[in-house]
């Protein structure tokens, strides 16, 4: 397999450039997602950055969560971004205008609409860890931090639980595929070739483009236009959830959503009985745990046994192969036969064993896939903050001969030290945006 020509850094060397990053990308209050393409904060972005954050300086992290949930909704959702004040990004503010338009949106900061996966709880649990371990007023910042974040973290899984679970199996649904966190997957193609952007679709301009000099590596124009669309409708609906997910044009139920919900719902429930929550809601999160990993568990393929999504308007499964086939691996639910299947699958040929692949990091599709595009963002790059989150849910199941792997194989496609948002699974190369504070905090995560 043809290997990346650049030269390797060391393990010191690599922490100290992660390190390097998120302080680059730190405004004080938050470290946005990257330097120029994505100015502001992400939801789940920013649950991974406080996970490396944690290993730097608790305060830090803590701090970091406070300005996630800053953003928070009344009703609970966690919106996908939390604006500073940068005028870089579309579409921003002035195109969401949630607080105009929203009855929960917060005043300030300005937030967008939509959500992310439900990976806070993972940082909390990363944050509550790392403060324990150094004791002292690091402990006390984290006990503090857990006491304040806990029943706000609940409200977010409720609000999934409630407002995001159409078909009532607990398989949670998104209604944008900004929504996922991956945006252009294939798994996606379908539901978008039914979202019709109409005629009124008010004029705008991309700027991701002017910040990623290959648009092959960004989605298109048509599918910016659905996105937009989308937004459109949701704007229309002042951002009712109950009407955007009764009459919006894309509603799918996200096996990945579903499992990283299933998992957290674990998480904070584990975090709440550590620190004498209320009984009655660590029941309801171990409920939805239980009611997400089954549903989980029965959206897999009969032949393939990777896990599906499930287009809700159309009322038909995705059958598009893509990383979030093995999202069982997650959150549990499987039987040991079926389970180890599972991870051959994912160490085979086809995946993480593919013999042209020039680390065995997880690409986001096959590459023996007919859908596989290497350069083409979330359509086979592989991720590595994707590769972080299979690598530690899956140690936490157990699997820990194929966790390290991914670990190790991940740590050496990102030792060129770009920090890069994606790479080209065929050749090692970055792509997209560099110095992304995800890759960064992931590897130091896995570094310390
Ligand atoms: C839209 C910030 C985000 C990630 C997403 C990734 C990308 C945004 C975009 O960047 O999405 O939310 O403009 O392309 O797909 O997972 O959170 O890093």
């Amino acid at each position: 397999a043809p290997q990346p020509q650049r030269p390797r850094l060391g393990a010191v060397a690599l922490a100290s450039g992660a390190a390097w990053v998120l302080a680059g990308n730190d405004t004080g209050s938050m470290v946005t997602a990257s330097p120029r393409l994505y100015p502001h904060m992400w939801s789940w972005d920013a649950a991974f950055i406080m996970v490396g954050l944690a290993q730097l300086d608790v305060h830090r992290a803590a701090r970091e969560m406070e300005t996630l949930l800053g953003g928070q909704w009344a009703d609970g959702m966690i919106p996908h971004i939390v604006f500073s004040d940068e005028t870089g990004y579309f579409p921003g503010p002035e195109r969401w205008e949630t607080a105009l338009l929203g009855e929960h949106a917060p005043a300030a900061p300005h937030t967008s609409g939509i959500c992310q996966p439900p990976v806070h709880a993972v940082a909390l649990r990363k944050i509550v860890d790392a403060g324990r371990r150094r004791s002292g007023a690091d402990q006390r910042r984290a006990e503090a931090l857990l006491e304040w974040a806990w029943p706000r973290l609940f409200a977010w899984q409720r609000w999934l639980a409630t407002r995001r679970d159409p078909l009532g199996t607990g398989l949670i649904a998104v209604t944008h595929g900004w929504e996922s966190g991956m945006d252009n997957s294939p798994r996606w193609d379908s539901a978008y070739a039914a979202v019709r952007p109409g005629p009124d679709l008010p004029p705008y301009t991309r700027k991701d483009l002017d910040e990623v000099g290959d648009e092959g590596e960004r989605p298109s124009d048509a599918e910016y236009d659905r996105y937009l669309w989308l937004i459109e409708e949701m704007r229309r609906a002042g951002y009712r959830s109950d009407e955007i997910v009764r009459s919006g044009s894309f509603l799918v139920g996200d096996v990945f959503m579903s499992a990283v919900f299933a998992l957290s719902c674990d998480v904070l429930a584990e975090l709440g009985e550590e620190s004498g929550r209320s009984g009655e809601q660590v029941a309801l999160l171990r409920d939805w745990a239980a009611r997400s990993r089954a549903a989980v568990a029965a959206t897999r393929d009969p032949v393939t046994g990777l896990a599906r999504d499930f287009d809700v308007r159309a009322g038909e499964w995705i059958a598009t192969p893509s990383v979030a086939g093995f999202s069982p691996l997650l959150c549990g639910g499987l039987e040991p036969d079926a389970r180890a299947a599972l991870v051959a699958t994912l160490e085979g040929p086809d995946w993480t064993g593919h013999p042209d692949l020039a680390t065995g990091s997880l690409p986001t599709v096959s590459p023996s896939s007919p859908g596989f595009l290497p350069k083409q963002y979330w359509r086979g790059p592989q991720w590595p903050v994707i590769s972080w989150l299979f690598s530690w849910a899956m140690r936490r199941g157990g699997m820990d001969d194929t966790a390290a792997g991914i670990r190790a194989e991940t740590l050496r496609l990102v030792s060129d030290g770009t920090f890069a948002e994606y790479y080209h699974p065929l050749t090692g190369a970055p792509l997209g945006s560099l110095s992304q504070s995800w890759t960064a905090a992931v590897v130091l995560d896995w570094l310390y």
